[in-house]
């Protein structure tokens, strides 16, 4: 041992903070009413030889127990993560930082059979832009499903920026039930987000172009190019959205960003962020501004404020044009009619985040160190009373910022998005700075904390660059605090190197104490993609399923499978060039277990899983025909192939399933036609 004496004295002390914690809880546990006998003194001995052993310090012992979930306990949290480039969402317990899931959603995903049969395939194709399969997203913002504005546990959306494209999940299965490609634009980013019933999800733009994908050159960007948003119709009891019952607003060319729905007292109204109002075309390569630079001119962009059930309901009267066959309520009419204001928001802005009772708007713009924080009331007042400072080129009024201003506090560098606490604490992402603040409201969220009204309490520093936080429920009219979690989209130092491409770094942060007082937890490396946002709900609001509900069920119907069979009734037809296969599968084999088909015959299978045993799942892979299907207890699905050679091919069980799991296994004979 070559520890100094005072390295060596500060070991000892964790040792013995461990040896009274676990001294107390062997004191403290209790389960089924019986004292738990750890051993104590063995016990904490042993742990104190670990702690000396790794080096541990006293924090990182708080942290390692703080965390800690042991076997056979569950999570408290479940966050729902953007699964960033690979266009999928992770599902991650909190605060284990496990990963429980990776919902296969705009990309394929073979273990979970996602792509690979008729049903899901017929999803993906939602998905198609211009006829084209699309086998990756860029997906930013999960959506959980809101009751009264807050987490219901039913399902989650979430947005692909690149393709304006929005997903729905549900959240029984864990299962995505529909892709749609937005018929007017190419992209979009404030999207998804919830109205807080539901009713509708929303997907608004990001880089402006002619609506529909038409033509135009950028000479005539201020003429042509639009941006949008779109209100997605969802009904709940079918668990979609309705296309046919859903429309877009128009927006001037400026390029809309991050939205959020306005909650309680703000409800009815949506809020979007814009940057580029300077309608910059860029044109480095003939020594234009940069992008970069033209659109960072302004100190002040436009907070869109619109009043989505008024065009809700000038959308159900028919006040729309169309656009690609989708119904477009025009910029003139939503002037006309009321339903867009602009208010000035400095500068090159990011975040908009409404507070939990709806009563304020926080606004961050990346160049400008403070957070601008608006006052709903103040706002609606200005509406009321007509004062404007203006009017933008295209006729829209300009709320007086000044009239609508609630206060601004200067936090650091590089300020994003903002989450809430159940303490009165506002927390702020800031990117440069590579710091999460902590700070107060005020006004209505006056003494829930124990500092000054809106005021910056305490910095932490992340590990790096972070993007999004989110904390537990952080987004809802009821957030939890506890826990919070910042997406950090450089890790540098904090893993082994695994080549130059780096994980990204979701670092959990305490914070569920008062005054300057966060502390970090764990590092989470996350090796998919770039994750965006997140939403963390309480474990016991989901209901997900063990098994399915009845032997023969299709997850894409949500209802039993006309083509399920039960064991007895598997049966194989050939109806000409067409043969029709029903099977069954049960440990450890299918029925059939030998299926003949000729060169040239189209081939329609179906499998139920007739399993009732809770993570009895088996797979089914044939190979040359890139078939890999996971039947989940219960469920029933249907593939279809063309036999384009003859020769002998292997089906099996693809999941180990039973001693017997390599039996599960048959026989695809093709004979030559
Ligand atoms: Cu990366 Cu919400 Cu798309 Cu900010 S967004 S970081
Ligand atoms: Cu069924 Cu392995």
């Amino acid at each position: 041992m070559k520890n100094s004496q005072s390295t060596r004295s500060r070991y000892l002390s964790i040792a013995g903070i461990v040896m009274v914690a676990l001294v107390a809880l062997a004191w403290s546990c209790k389960t089924g009413g019986g004292e738990v006998q750890l051993g104590s003194v063995d016990v904490a001995g042993d742990s104190n030889a670990v702690i000396q052993e790794r080096g541990l310090t006293p924090d990182d012992v708080y942290a390692a127990v703080k965390t800690f979930v042991p076997s056979g306990r569950y999570d408290d949290y479940v966050m729902f993560a953007s699964g960033g480039h690979s266009g999928q969402i992770l599902v991650i317990g909190v605060p284990s930082m496990r990963l429980l899931k990776v919902i296969g959603v705009f990309t394929p995903e073979p273990w979970q059979g996602w792509g690979y049969s008729d049903e899901t395939r017929a999803v993906l194709d939602g998905a198609k832009v211009e006829g084209r399969d699309i086998t990756w997203a860029d997906t930013h913002h999960p959506a959980l499903s809101e009751t009264g504005g807050d987490y219901d546990g039913e399902f989650v959306f979430i947005n692909d920026k690149a393709h304006a494209r929005i997903a729905v999940v549900d959240l029984r299965d864990f299962e995505t039930k529909q892709l749609v490609k937005n018929p007017i634009a190419l992209s979009d980013h404030g999207g998804t987000f919830v109205t807080p019933n539901t009713e509708w999800v929303i997907e608004g733009g990001q880089y402006a172009a002619p609506l529909g994908w038409k033509y135009a050159s950028l000479d005539k960007y201020a003429e042509e190019y639009r941006g949008m948003v779109t209100m997605w119709k969802f009904d709940r009891s079918a668990g979609r959205v309705v296309p046919g019952e859903s429309f877009a607003i128009e927006l001037p060319p400026y390029w809309q960003d991050l939205c959020d729905a306005g909650k309680a007292v703000s409800d009815g109204w949506l809020l979007c962020n814009s940057f580029n109002t300077e309608m910059a075309t860029g044109g480095i390569e003939d020594d234009k501004p940069p992008f970069e630079a033209g659109a960072s001119q302004r100190d002040m962009d436009y907070l869109h404020i619109i009043d989505w059930r008024k065009a809700a309901e000038l959308a159900a009267a028919g006040a729309t044009t169309t656009v690609n066959d989708f119904p477009v309520l025009t910029l003139e009419t939503a002037i006309a009619e009321g339903v867009l204001y602009f208010l000035p928001e400095p500068k090159s802005p990011h975040g908009i985040d409404v507070t939990p009772g709806g009563e304020y708007m926080v606004v961050s713009g990346k160049l400008d160190p403070h957070v601008t924080i608006f006052g709903w009331d103040k706002i609606q007042a200005a509406i009321a009373a007509e004062n404007f400072s203006g009017k933008d080129d295209y006729g829209v009024p300009i709320i007086d910022f000044d009239a609508a201003l609630e206060t601004q506090i200067e936090l650091g560098l590089g300020p994003l998005h903002t989450q809430f606490d159940d303490k009165g604490y506002a927390y702020t992402s800031l990117f440069l700075d590579t710091a999460v603040a902590r700070w107060t409201l005020g006004g209505a969220y006056a003494g829930g904390h124990d500092e000054a009204d809106w005021t910056l309490v305490e910095k932490i520093p992340v590990h790096y660059n972070v993007g999004h936080i989110v904390a537990a429920e952080g987004d809802t009219v009821s957030p939890d605090g506890g826990y919070l979690v910042a997406l950090n989209k450089w890790s540098v130092d904090r893993f082994l190197t695994v080549g130059p491409l780096h994980p990204q770094n979701f670092q959990l942060i305490d914070i569920s104490g008062k005054g300057p007082s966060m502390k970090l937890l764990y590092d989470m490396a996350i090796g998919i993609g770039e994750p965006h946002y997140v939403q963390m709900i309480k474990a016991d609001k989901l209901k997900a399923w063990e098994v399915y509900p009845e032997a023969g069920w299709n997850p894409i119907q949500q209802a039993l499978d006309p083509h399920a069979v039960a064991i007895g009734e598997e049966k194989v037809e050939r109806r000409g060039k067409t043969v029709e296969i029903w099977m069954t599968g049960v440990r450890s084999h299918f029925t059939p277990e030998k299926v003949e088909v000729k060169k040239g015959d189209h081939v329609i299978w179906h499998i139920t899983n007739v399993e009732r045993a809770k993570d009895a799942t088996h797979g089914f892979a044939l190979p040359a025909y890139n078939i890999n299907l996971s039947l989940e207890p219960g469920e029933s699905t249907t593939f279809e192939f063309d036999v384009e050679e003859s020769g002998v091919y292997t089906y099996y069980c693809s999941e180990f399933c039973s001693a017997l799991h390599l039996e599960m296994v048959g026989y695809l004979l093709a004979s030559p036609s």
